[in-house]
């Protein structure tokens, strides 16, 4: 199965990503976690993606398409895979379709729901870098003005399927599997 964890930032995309990896055995692409390791590496792109991360921006779509085309075309990819935090932009959204082969296609996307304020508490616990308030806000900002756009774009699509993700975590989970289970 080929999967796009959809949702704003801290919604549980990370979280959920993991269960469904183990659960169907096939890779987790996360696009923030690659960033990180960038960053962490001191790679010429990751030296680039510090500036935008740390202000809670996005970072450019040539560099998060260059990654992610990379990593999909991995044999570990052929059994299928999680795609988690990507697409964010309708670009890379479009793009995203262009590189994947014909047998590739998108069989779901899972949009996790959670109000902003509950949002806010999550991440403040957590404590990453990128998770102060002033960095929290412009994460939104990113959220609302270049990814909610992706909600109409697979809406239409008709493979779109909302999760609630105000719950406990396992049940965040049980109702994935109630969609995973229609496949
Ligand atoms: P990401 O790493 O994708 O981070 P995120 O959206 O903040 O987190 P996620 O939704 O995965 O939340 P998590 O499960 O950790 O992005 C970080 C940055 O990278 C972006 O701001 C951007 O700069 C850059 N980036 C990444 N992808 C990009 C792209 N495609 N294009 C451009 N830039 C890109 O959960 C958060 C917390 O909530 C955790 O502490 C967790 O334990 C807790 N939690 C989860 N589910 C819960 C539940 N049900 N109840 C209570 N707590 C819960």
């Amino acid at each position: 199965m080929r999967i796009i964890l959809f949702g704003p930032p801290g919604c549980g995309k990370g979280t959920q990503a993991s269960f469904i990896s183990q659960f169907l055995s096939i890779s987790h692409l996360s696009t923030g976690d690659m960033l990180r390791s960038a960053v962490s590496s001191k790679s010429e792109i990751g030296l680039k993606a510090k500036k935008i991360m740390e202000k809670g921006g996005l970072v450019s779509d040539e560099i998060v398409l260059s990654i992610v085309k990379e990593r999909v075309s991995n044999n570990d990819c052929n059994k299928g895979f999680i795609l988690d935090g990507f697409p964010r932009t309708v670009n890379q959204a479009e793009q995203l379709d262009m590189f994947l082969k014909e047998d590739q296609n998108i069989d779901c996307v899972l949009r996790i729901k959670v109000d902003e304020e509950e949002i806010i508490k999550r991440l403040i616990d957590r404590g990453r870098d990128d998770d102060k308030p002033e960095i929290i806000k412009n994460r939104f900002k990113s959220y609302n003005s270049e990814t909610q756009p992706l909600i109409p774009f697979y809406e239409q699509r008709e493979i779109l399927f909302n999760i609630n993700g105000m719950q406990e975590i396992e049940k965040v989970f049980a109702d994935i599997k109630k969609v995973l289970g229609v496949f």
